[in-house]
């Protein structure tokens, strides 16, 4: 997914110089229209010298989650077959129903550097700075709308699988949050238009707080939220967990338009930390607690309460009961 064959050469001869004659062949384009070229590879964020006898060098990738970067090499069927890149935006599912709405296509996926109104579920926001990876994936799932909620379980597994091969010891917490070292590194806002027989799109939005300082959040959200550089005590690179988290998903999108729903309900139901523990609920009609034994087919949580009964919760705050 690579459609610029200038950067393409640099890239591969990373830190040695190429003549602008031999840019010029593989671009097919005059020796002197590369210069156009150079100028715009720069503009992105890339480092490149040039020497008027040797031609230019590739000395410092840009950092940025651009399609260039996280495209290259990318093995997926659908998700990101399209890739869009903001600096800043005020919210990439925002965006993202925009673009569904206009007609774009299955698996196109919106990545911004920063938020300026990130958005989490029930109209709350989400503080979005940068070094964090927000993006949004426009699904055209051919699916009940009554299925959707398996979207938004096959991204909570897809980031959870990804934290897991980095070396996170992640788990899901229901809904749909990811932890890390008993906080939340990760949030999910899964936002559904549909027919009444069939979806039109789900929008898949995942703002997992990579390389953030917690400086940054209020006393507040540090109380509960956590982010990858505080757990590991480093700085991770954030185009490979881009590009691990699109593979990820694409291989459970294609497992869903097979109709593998049990798998993903199975994966989802091993990753939640949630499942199995006493609980308590804190909804908008008081506090319930229970026993966690499940979730039924809309996603909701399914409580054992004591005297014995189940019953199923949609929304609600989750805290795990120590015993
Ligand atoms: C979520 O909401 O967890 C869903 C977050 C989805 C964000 C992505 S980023 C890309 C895409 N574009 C968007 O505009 N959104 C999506 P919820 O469970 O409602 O959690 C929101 C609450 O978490 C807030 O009220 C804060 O208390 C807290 N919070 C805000 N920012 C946070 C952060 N960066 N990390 C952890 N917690 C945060």
């Amino acid at each position: 997914m690579n459609h610029n064959p200038v950067l393409a050469v640099l890239k591969e001869r990373f830190g040695a110089f190429v003549s602008g004659e031999e840019l010029g062949r593989h671009a097919g384009v005059s020796r002197t229209a590369i210069w156009k070229r150079i100028n715009h590879i720069r503009s992105l964020g890339y480092g490149i010298e040039s020497s008027t006898r040797r031609g230019y060098r590739l000395v410092k990738v840009t950092g940025k989650l651009i399609p260039e970067e996280v495209g290259w090499g990318l093995n997926t069927a659908t998700v990101g077959r399209s890739i869009l890149h903001y600096d800043e935006v005020a919210s990439t599912n925002e965006e993202a129903k925009r673009l569904a709405i206009e007609g774009a296509e299955d698996g196109a996926v919106l990545i911004a550097e920063e938020q300026t109104g990130g958005r989490g579920r029930l109209g709350r926001g989400w503080i979005s700075p940068r070094g964090g990876i927000w993006l949004s994936v426009i699904l055209r799932p051919r699916i009940a709308p009554s299925d959707g909620p398996k979207v938004m379980m096959l991204a909570a597994s897809s980031v959870f699988a990804t934290l897991r091969s980095a070396g996170l010891a992640a788990s899901i917490k229901w809904p749909n949050d990811i932890i890390v070292g008993g906080k939340k590194v990760c949030g999910i806002l899964t936002e559904m238009a549909s027919q009444p027989e069939i979806v039109d799109h789900i929008i898949v939005g995942i703002g997992l707080n990579a390389n953030i300082s917690l400086e940054l959040f209020s006393t507040d959200i540090r109380a509960c939220a956590t982010s990858l550089e505080a757990e590991l005590g480093h700085p991770v690179e954030r185009l490979k967990l881009v590009q691990g988290l699109l593979q990820g998903l694409d291989v459970r999108y294609a497992g869903l338009k097979k109709g593998n729903f049990d798998s993903i309900v199975g994966e989802w139901r091993g990753a939640c930390g949630t499942i199995g523990q006493e609980i308590e609920l804190s909804t908008a009609s008081g506090t319930v607690g229970g026993l966690a034994v499940g979730v039924d087919g809309c996603g909701a949580i399914v409580l054992r309460l004591s005297d014995g009964s189940e019953r199923a919760f949609s929304a609600g705050e989750v805290t795990v009961v120590k015993r």
